[in-house]
């Protein structure tokens, strides 16, 4: 974030507040390069941190409050202001839009630190005051909603001066998103923006929550990663993320396992008779998908990355979704399509689906051509036309200066 962006937060802060804030932070949206719906099976991703980001600037207050203000009005949201006795996830509904986000971390947040044997962060007589500002694109299966929990955990747990590990904040920042928020999601999003590191993938074991940086030097292979939002739009609130969910877990209930992470590719021949049409469907992208992250990961920590290879793999990871787990949509199939026909090594939906953002891996000397044959595509079949712009692997949550 440049200078100029800190201080028109800053700005933004003492106009809604009359006062200067304690501070800024930033956690970024993600893209997941593949590894999609394995989270909540107990399986593989490979997410990265973008560069768009959810900045907040906070302040510790003596009022027992807890005000939000938008340094945009968003969705007809502008500033709310939260009595501390009603922010549980039984007053969530009272609380409108974007701010629910905000809101959501700040009660994970003091519920931890509650249940750890610290003092309440909304105690008689203090709040916070907070200031939102996001340019990760909303509804687009970017994690715009993981960036504001991830910022707004990271600044809280730094002003109120708790010890708490970044691995820690995640499974806060998921617990606002499932319980205060109320959508079922696994932990892809909050690491991605946690403990995502610039130039590099985060390969993420689902289930032991270890995690490594996977190279990604895409600027020295004389690549790009193009998203392309199909302006589709899905929240993972409403039903469908719940019901793949539901499928899952149904199938690794059917086949006698923990979790579809406990099924691998030579086993699913078996479990087709064992299952129903449409979960056996469900379970087969699961568990061919999980092999795909490490197949993934096995190729970019090669000596010699085969980046058509890659690129394949990221095809294959979108087909899987369209054919055999039911979440992709016409828009996508068409991004994906008419990208690797004009020149991707492949692409595919990233995020939980219905809608949101394709990620292409495209030669920088061919992107000018997959924007244009995409553009060409979605004009032709009449379809909203969709925003193109290159993404980096970029650094996690993060205080920023000034
Ligand atoms: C959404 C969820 F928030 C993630 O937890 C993950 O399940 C993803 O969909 C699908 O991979 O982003």
């Amino acid at each position: 974030m440049n200078h100029e962006s800190t201080a028109a937060l800053t700005n933004a802060f003492r106009e809604a507040f009359g006062a200067d804030p304690d501070g800024l932070w930033a956690a970024p949206g993600r893209a997941n390069l593949i590894g999609e719906h394995t989270d909540y099976n107990d399986g593989f991703v490979l997410p990265f941190a973008i560069a768009h980001s959810a900045r907040v600037a906070v302040r510790r207050t003596r009022t027992a409050a807890l005000r939000i203000a938008g340094r945009q009005e968003v969705a007809g949201v502008r500033a709310v202001e939260i009595d501390p006795a009603r922010l549980s996830p039984a007053h969530a509904g009272e609380v409108p839009g974007w701010s629910r986000y905000v809101a959501g971390a700040v009660w994970a947040l003091n519920a931890w630190a509650e249940s750890a044997g610290h003092a309440s962060l909304l105690a008689a007589g203090e709040g916070y005051d907070v200031v939102l500002d996001s340019d990760v694109p909303i509804g687009a299966g970017l994690s715009s909603s993981a960036a504001i929990e991830c910022a707004v955990v990271t600044a809280l747990a730094e002003l109120a001066g708790l010890e708490v590990s970044r691995e820690t904040l995640v499974l806060i920042a998921q617990r606002a998103e499932n319980e205060y928020v109320g959508a079922p999601t696994g932990i892809l999003d909050q690491s991605a923006s946690l403990l995502g590191q610039s130039g590099a993938a985060l390969f993420l074991d689902c289930r032991s929550r270890a995690s490594r940086p996977v190279p990604l030097a895409l600027e020295e292979a004389g690549l790009e990663i193009l998203a392309i939002d199909t302006k589709v739009s899905h929240a993972h609130e409403s039903g469908g993320y719940g019901q793949l969910r539901a499928a899952c877990e149904a199938g690794a209930a059917g086949l006698g396992v923990q979790a579809l992470r406990d099924v691998s590719v030579g086993e699913l021949e078996a479990a087709q008779g064992r299952l129903a049409p449409e979960v056996f469907a469900r379970v087969k992208h699961i568990v061919t998908e999980n092999q795909r992250v490490l197949d993934t990961v096995a190729e970019l920590e090669a000596e010699r990355v085969e980046w058509a290879e890659v690129g394949r793999l990221l095809t294959a990871s979108h087909a899987s979704m369209r054919d055999d787990f039911g979440n992709s949509c016409p828009e996508m199939d068409v991004a994906v399509a008419s990208a690797v026909r004009a020149g991707a090594h492949g692409a595919r939906m990233t995020g939980g689906g219905f809608g949101g953002t394709a990620i292409a891996l495209v030669p920088a000397g061919a992107c000018a051509e997959v924007t244009a044959a995409v553009e060409q595509a979605f004009a032709q079949r009449g379809f909203t036309a969709p925003s193109i712009f290159p993404i980096r692997p970029s650094v996690g949550a993060r205080r920023l200066a000034g």
